[in-house]
């Protein structure tokens, strides 16, 4: 049974340092390649979350072998009834909420109500694609000709593989694998390696709900090292991956060379505008969630605010007089407002964007400077950074940084915030506040995103409407929702002749 010896933590060398398995064909294994990878806590690195395997090719293969195996019965499951499994897990990752959320925060730094937010998207994801299960439509059309039936159904793909990110470490891999278990496919996702504990638990509860084993799979490792093999292997049919749109494209060039269905959820730089009539401290509380939030570490996260310029001063005094107030530090403490950043690299990113951006002009207003008072110094704590009178061409203004740092840009109108909002490589999230309905509607229309919001900051997508965006944010799938559904499914169209005789589509047309 699974569930007796997942996620089979045993003793390390360090008395209490806990070492995970990959799971694969339904079995904690040690990777192939004899090495482990240690997985530190953001907010205190003294603190060594568990041991992981370090997985390569050969793991991959293992894992890919036991998903093309499993597909083979997994398919005939009648959809209902792998849908039932699905609302299980979903039951039981609400009896482990706490323990989950308290493992996520220690393992990615956000705080803990924020992580318990993460587990609830799974949640929500599992109970929503649950009742897929006795869905999953397709049209029953009339056919042209007499006597004959017409309709298409959705079919399976085969093995997936899922790459995921570290900010959602297991609302991501959720919006990934539930949709692709109800129709049919067996997985096998290589976690975040910064995350890896939170995607595991992910997967022991789905297992432990009773998904056959084979059907899903996971590879901890390194990206060239396990996620490239998974994108390259020739039985994974379909691949999907969240992260930097640099990554995305290689996934994508790599992918298409053996013609996979391959979803990319990449990067942003999401506006939210704020016109002069808005509820401003309604948007000022939006702006301080959506750009801080998560850290900033949120591919939706706010990072330009464009404010019509009559109430530019008036919105930025606020907003940095709140954000001066926020409270940084370790996520697992209740009254803490933000966390760390996830490693030192990103924090490492962090400042050098800030740098990049005192260099081309624009004004820090405020932050800036990496925290590390008491033990605080520890982890990877930089504070919420605002920088004032941005040019919209600026790099700090173009370029995702991915963490707590926002933009104040002014704008003249409307017509000027959302064409500042649409110049950019990236369309994944936006927002405008207002209480004008013909100005709502007209930003909804022209705002050149995946995702609008009114009145709201431009995080908080839900699970059951589609989410990604345009241009280099992706490569035109969705996630959540129907749309995740048509990815992880095939068309077939059938057409069934019941008029015992030769009838020509196109050519027999009455007289
Ligand atoms: C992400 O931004 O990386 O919409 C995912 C949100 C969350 C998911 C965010 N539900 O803010």
């Amino acid at each position: 049974m699974a569930n007796e010896t997942a996620p089979n933590p045993v003793q390390s060398g360090q008395a209490t340092t806990k070492v995970y398995k990959n799971f694969i064909d339904g079995e904690w294994v040690e990777s192939s390649t004899g090495q482990t990878f240690e997985n530190r806590n953001p907010a205190d690195t003294r603190d060594v979350v568990g041991i992981f395997q370090r997985s390569g090719k050969a793991d991959v293969d293992a894992a890919v072998d036991a998903a093309k195996r499993a597909f083979a019965k997994w398919r005939l499951v009648p959809a209902p009834r792998r849908a039932e499994i699905l609302f299980r897990a979903s039951e039981m990752l609400m009896d482990h909420k706490e323990e989950y959320s308290r493992d996520m925060t220690r393992e990615m730094g956000k705080v803990i109500k924020e992580t318990r937010g993460d587990t609830q998207e799974a949640i929500d994801c599992g109970y929503y694609t649950a009742g897929e299960g006795r869905r999953l439509f397709g049209p029953t059309v009339p056919s042209e000709l007499p006597n004959k039936f017409a309709m298409a159904v959705r079919q399976p793909i085969g093995v997936c593989g899922m790459i995921a990110p570290w900010n959602f470490p297991m609302a991501i891999p959720s919006w990934k694998i539930f949709p692709a278990l109800v129709s049919g496919n067996t997985c096998v996702i290589k976690p975040a390696e910064d995350t890896p504990l939170s995607t595991l638990n992910f997967v022991r509860t789905l297992s432990d709900a009773g998904v056959p084993k084979g059907v899903i799979n996971i590879v901890s490792g390194y990206g060239p090292e396990a996620g490239m093999p998974l994108v390259e292997h020739k039985d994974v049919r379909a691949v999907s991956f969240t992260g930097s749109s640099e990554v995305g494209r290689l996934i994508g060039e790599t992918a298409a060379r053996s013609f996979k269905h391959c979803s990319l959820e990449l990067g942003g730089k999401n506006p939210m505008i704020v016109m002069e009539d808005a509820n401003l401290d309604l948007a000022i509380d939006g702006g301080l969630w959506g750009a801080f939030g998560t850290t900033g570490q949120r591919c939706t996260a706010t990072s330009r605010i464009i404010l019509h310029k009559s109430i530019y001063k008036q919105f930025v005094e606020k907003f940095i007089e709140k954000a001066k107030k926020i409270k940084v530090g370790n996520g697992l403490d209740e009254s803490i407002e933000m966390g760390p950043a996830i490693n030192e690299k990103q924090l490492k990113r962090d400042f050098s964007y800030i740098e990049i951006g005192k260099n081309e002009g624009a004004k820090l207003l405020s932050g800036g400077n990496r925290i590390e008072d008491g033990d605080l110094k520890y982890g990877f704590f930089l504070q919420p950074t605002v920088f004032g009178d941005v040019n919209p061409k600026m790099r700090i203004a173009q370029e995702e940084i991915f963490g707590p740092v926002v933009c104040m840009i002014p704008c003249d109108n409307l017509e000027h915030g959302i064409e500042i909002a649409n110049d950019i490589g990236y369309g994944l999230s936006s927002s405008l506040y207002t209480r004008d309905v013909n100005r709502a509607f007209a930003a909804i229309r022209d705002l050149d995103a995946g995702i609008t919001y009114v009145n709201a900051p431009t995080i908080g997508a839900e699970v059951h409407l589609p989410f990604g965006g345009v241009k280099a944010t992706g490569n035109g799938h969705r996630e959540g929702g129907i749309g995740a559904i048509d990815f992880y499914t095939e068309w077939k169209s059938i057409y069934i002749d019941y008029s015992d005789r030769l009838q020509k589509a196109q050519i027999d047309r009455p007289e």
